[in-house]
């Protein structure tokens, strides 16, 4: 009897209803269509893909004319106000739904033993790939690299894209549902997050609410700023040192690819200059590997769409060899 060899489980979630540029939803098929699946095999891995995941079955819009946003109408300033917060929101029912699916997914494949990877698509699909991981691991930590911090609340948001507040959903920071038919209530599946198990690594473009945000909640974040201080090698470890002390828990790896500089990965939504090198974000990946914590991997906002063929293509294949080297690719 031999035990099952390891297994990657790849979830392909063609979503960009979180933010308002279209193409995101094409990202996982260009990842899987430059020949992901064998790279992974390649490394020594069993890989189960069940094809892309359909949303179809989720009305992107009601049919029916909307209610207030919370529900009931009321002169109630409380209410009024909450209500104008809900109302920023683009595509709340449908992110919430289809993040709940994909929590639903990571959640049974990380309970067969399986490690998911799930490809976006846009980031507010994160609220479901850690909602899955801590589910199945309820002492998980996470490590986010990304250009933005993406903890916008439904007060703070200017723009309403909900990939821009997936950790204040996760932390617990939005309001409860004043009733069952609020927006809110369809959020109430969302899993907490410790605000200490978060720590980011990449940022560079963060709004002022934003920061109130990490220095109320006492967040650990390394900016680029400190990527250039300590070097990329001492910034995952102090970053580890922080979620995982005694290097005990599992960690989900959430990997923003508009973390790496625009020169990089140039096709995706909200390109920032200052990023991380090709090198300083494949040692990140190689750095979580080496730990032999890593227990889900998300690759999100790569968009084929937004870009000429060269810069896609150089786009996809940094995806594709991120995800290698968080699953054991070594340079030796
Ligand atoms: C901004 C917002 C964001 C990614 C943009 C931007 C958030 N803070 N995230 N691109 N990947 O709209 O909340
Ligand atoms: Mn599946
Ligand atoms: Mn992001
Ligand atoms: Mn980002």
């Amino acid at each position: 009897f031999l035990p099952s060899p390891k297994t990657v489980a790849i979830l392909g979630c063609p979503f960009s209803g979180g933010q308002s540029k279209f193409g995101v939803d094409k990202g996982p098929i260009h990842l899987v269509e430059a020949g992901l699946i064998d790279q992974i095999e390649g490394l020594g891995w069993r890989v189960v893909f069940d094809g892309h995941h359909q949303f179809e079955d989720i009305p992107a819009h009601p049919l029916a004319p909307s209610p207030p946003p919370n529900g009931i109408s009321s002169n109630d300033s409380a209410v009024t106000t909450l209500d104008a917060s809900l109302a920023k929101l683009k595509n709340p029912l449908f992110v919430a739904r289809v993040c709940e699916s994909v929590a639903d997914a990571v959640q049974a494949h990380a309970e067969s033993g399986q490690l998911p990877v799930t490809l976006g698509g846009d980031h507010s699909l994160a609220m479901g790939t850690i909602s899955g991981t801590l589910r199945a691991y309820d002492q998980a930590c996470v490590i986010w690299i990304d250009a933005h911090a993406d903890i916008n609340t439904i007060e703070s948001t200017d723009s309403g894209n909900i990939h821009g507040m997936p950790l204040s959903f996760l932390l617990g920071l939005n309001p409860p549902a004043p009733n069952p038919d609020s927006i809110l209530a369809k959020y109430e599946w969302v899993s907490r997050l410790p605000s200490e198990r978060l720590v980011y690594i990449g940022l560079r473009d963060i709004e002022k609410g934003e920061k109130d945000i990490l220095k109320k909640h006492n967040i650990k974040a390394f900016s680029m700023h400190e990527v250039d201080r300590y070097g990329i090698g001492k910034v995952v470890e102090m970053a580890l040192d922080h979620v995982n002390p005694q290097r005990d828990r599992p960690i989900h790896l959430s990997f923003d690819v508009d973390a790496l500089d625009p020169s990089v990965a140039p096709s995706t939504g909200t390109p920032v200059r200052g990023g991380l090198t090709f090198r300083e974000g494949h040692y990140i990946c190689e750095a979580i590997h080496e730990t032999g914590l890593l227990v889900a991997l998300d690759l999100m906002e790569v968009n084929p769409a937004l870009a000429d063929a060269e810069s896609v293509r150089q786009t996809v294949t940094v995806g594709c060899s991120l995800v290698r080297s968080a699953l054991g690719e070594t340079l030796l």
